[in-house]
């Protein structure tokens, strides 16, 4: 029996902060696990270091559910953000040792390839509907099968979705306070529908377009924008309405025929069960590192198969890649996939993590490396300390404050 020997917690900021969880067994096998939560990285940080990793040393490393049980149940106080990620963290870091005692990459413990490689969306985004387009042109000449357009809205200074500068990666985080982006739902729902026009009508049907609502709008809004974007054939829009409030999708539906796409800030099966089962969504977007790890995640998706509900993992940049790679890794084993989101990382993250994954044709495919096929470079972590950064917060034109 492997006994896990030593369990750190390692925050640290090459461009954003990512807090990674590092296993050592008894064999002197290492696993990695994400433990990052935007905007709260050191209370994930304290609830391992102070919680959850004095209780790991002596257990057995091969008994994943096991711990899992114990550290969900065992604690009284079950799911949320925090304790949810942090016990993600845990688990992939179990299975990345696993993987590696096997000798095998993550998706042959979990039945092997069910398929070529794992589709991708890339992030297009611009100030205006001209910029819109060359980004556009820019993930659709590079391979990508699918792309997620977010245009600023006139008359608003700044909107979720608006990448600053050049590369692939929309980083809303930065600066040791919350920065104010304001909203107009009236400008927006008026605005979105010109701008997928512009984008079928420039580029045709041949590839998924996709778009992030992100949670701003009342469910009779969302029915209105689901049917104004009906003739631009959307693979989803995402957090139509904050989720809270699950019926909120019961209403949407019976107005419109655009998927719907939910579950970024899920935590756990049971937060998946009423859309799941009640058919109101079609893409659960729960992801590995903020729902309980590969163990929870992959009983959501396999709930949502008999339901005709597929997956449609959050792989937004902060999620590190430790839990991306486990993202790619679940994509490709499951009967039920839909669409992973590949936002990429800000340069630099090579430094701190080696990864294995690979994008050709449109496709990712996260490698034959045993394990999740990451490495994690402590001194190169260590060069890069913590730094405070908060998502930004939203205010009405009157000054209300709104969903971000
Ligand atoms: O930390 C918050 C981000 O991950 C989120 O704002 C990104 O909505 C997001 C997405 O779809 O990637
Ligand atoms: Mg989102």
């Amino acid at each position: 029996m492997a006994t896990i020997t030593d369990a750190t917690v390692h925050v640290t900021c090459p461009g954003r902060n990512y807090v990674t969880l590092k296993i050592t067994t008894s064999d002197g096998v290492t696993g990695i696990g994400d433990a990052t939560l935007n905007g709260r990285e050191l209370a994930v940080a304290s609830y391992l270091r102070d919680h959850v990793c004095p209780l790991l040393i002596g257990r057995d490393a091969h008994r994943i559910e096991d711990t899992w049980q114990y550290l969900y149940k065992g604690a009284y106080w079950r799911r949320g953000p925090v304790t949810m990620t942090a016990i993600a963290a845990v688990d992939v870091a179990l299975w990345d040792i696993k993987g590696k005692v096997a000798g095998l990459p993550l998706y042959q413990l979990l039945g092997g390839a069910a398929r070529d490689g794992v589709t991708v969306y890339g992030h297009a985004s611009g100030d205006t509907v001209p910029e819109l387009l060359q980004d556009v042109q820019r993930f659709l000449d590079r391979g990508f099968r699918a792309v997620r357009a977010q245009a600023a809205v006139p008359g608003l200074e700044r909107v979720y979705g608006q990448r600053k500068g050049g590369g692939d990666t929309y980083e809303p985080a930065d600066g040791s306070l919350p920065s104010v982006e304001d909203w107009d739902t009236g400008a927006y729902l008026d605005f979105v529908p010109s701008y997928m026009a512009a984008v079928r009508e420039k580029f045709g049907y041949g590839f998924q377009l996709l778009h992030d609502v992100h949670h701003r709008l009342t469910p009779i809004e969302a029915a209105r924008l689901g049917k104004s974007l009906e003739p631009y054939r959307m693979f989803w829009i995402e957090d139509a309405t904050p989720a809270e409030d699950q019926e909120a999708f019961d209403l949407i539906r019976r107005h419109t025929t655009t998927p719907l796409a939910v579950g970024e800030i899920f935590n756990s099966v049971f937060d998946c069960q009423h859309l799941i089962t009640r058919r109101l969504i079609d893409y659960v977007r729960a992801s590995v590192s903020h729902a309980g790890g590969v163990t929870q995640l992959r009983k959501i998706f396999a709930l949502a198969e008999p339901y005709g509900v597929r997956s449609g993992s959050h792989g937004a940049g902060d999620l590190s890649p430790v839990s991306f790679a486990a993202a790619l890794h679940l994509d490709l084993s499951i009967p039920n996939f839909g669409m992973q989101e590949y936002m990429a990382h800000l340069p630099g993250y090579e430094e701190v993590f080696r990864t294995s994954w690979t994008f050709e044709d449109g496709l990712m495919h996260p490698g034959d490396a045993p394990g999740i096929g990451v490495e994690f470079d402590e001194d190169a972590a260590a060069r890069y300390p913590y730094s405070p950064k908060y998502l930004p917060v939203n205010r009405l034109r009157d000054g209300s404050v709104h969903d971000w």
